[in-house]
């Protein structure tokens, strides 16, 4: 059977490059791009587009019955730095929307579900270095309190109903086509506008905060393939740990400043210091890289230099 896919957050920062990827593979016509605000002019341009409240059952099965749609990616999701604000809300958003989808493929409305977990599902008392697949998670945000009680939820759906959902525990992601929303690894993305604009950047986090990171391109790669997987490929169904890179503002400075050599760093961490001090500063990825073939292609200096060459 034809695949019809519908993205739900695809004016997000991973939704709207995942739109135009799956777009090109799929064709335009197939895949259904759709969010509660309208999307980048590209995505609102090359194919269907509807508004979409996530968190509205009814409105996401009528989209589901009148495009035919088999796979839906719900990329929508409040972050870790809005969740902190908006907790309840937070928590609402993030859990409402994943039932309305798993319970659209529980009743066989839908064929196959991708649903972002993070590297917020760790916490203070989880292994920092190298964190496995399988170790201690008592997440301390309301962020990572949802993808893990989401992880169990998929996990359940999959064992119980058969549900047919993949996940993934996405690091920070760094793009330069849309601007990221609300997350505690933003400052990774931030500092190249800023260093761009006037060569000098003021870090929420302190220069030695490691954390787990990935270009989107590899992101997009790894969501792309883990859906291409057979089933029996996916041993796990909670969600899987994904690795590249992990380096702190520090690093990440150093490697702008090859390119930018008079910029310059300060650092003045807030409320979202404590979030990061909760997360693991680099992730084990061995089981995602053994079941499905998961790796990735850019290193930090690759990185810087894309974000570079297509922010000037
Ligand atoms: C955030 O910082 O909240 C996100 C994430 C790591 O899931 N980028």
């Amino acid at each position: 059977m034809e695949k019809r896919i519908l993205i739900i957050g695809a004016s997000g920062q991973i939704g709207n490059e995942l739109t135009m990827y799956l777009r090109n593979m799929y064709s335009n016509q197939n895949v259904i791009a759709s969010d509660i605000r309208e999307a980048s002019s590209i995505v609102m341009e090359s194919g269907p587009f509807e508004i979409l409240d996530a968190m509205n059952a009814k409105a996401i099965e009528e989209i589901v019955t009148n495009y035919k749609i088999t796979d839906v990616y719900l990329m929508a999701a409040m972050l870790s730095a809005t969740a902190e604000k908006y907790p309840i809300k937070g928590w609402d958003l993030n859990m409402t929307s994943l039932f309305n989808v798993l319970n659209l493929a529980k009743d066989k409305k839908i064929e196959k579900v991708f649903w972002p977990s993070s590297i917020a599902v760790f916490g203070p008392t989880t292994p920092k270095i190298n964190t496995p697949q399988h170790t201690i998670m008592e997440p301390a945000t309301v962020y990572g309190i949802s993808k893990q009680t989401g992880e169990r939820w998929c996990e359940y759906y999959h064992k119980r109903y058969g549900v047919d959902v993949r996940s993934i525990r996405y690091p920070g992601l760094i793009s330069y086509k849309t601007p990221p929303g609300g997350g505690t690894t933003d400052y990774a993305i931030e500092i190249f506008h800023k260093a761009i604009e006037n060569k000098k950047y003021t870090c929420f986090l302190n220069a030695q905060t490691a954390l787990p990171m990935m270009f989107m391109d590899d992101a997009i790669n790894a969501t792309v393939n883990i859906m291409l997987a057979p089933p029996q490929k996916i041993k796990i169904r909670n969600a899987y740990n994904l690795a590249a890179l992990s380096f702190n503002p520090q690093e990440l400075a150093a490697s702008i400043q090859k390119h930018i050599p008079d910029f310059t760093i300060n650092y003045k961490p807030d409320f979202r210091q404590a979030i990061a001090d909760s997360w693991p500063a680099s992730i084990d990825d061995a089981v995602a890289r053994k079941d499905w073939g998961w790796q990735h292609t850019i290193d930090l200096d690759k990185m810087t230099k894309i974000m570079i060459d297509n922010l000037k």
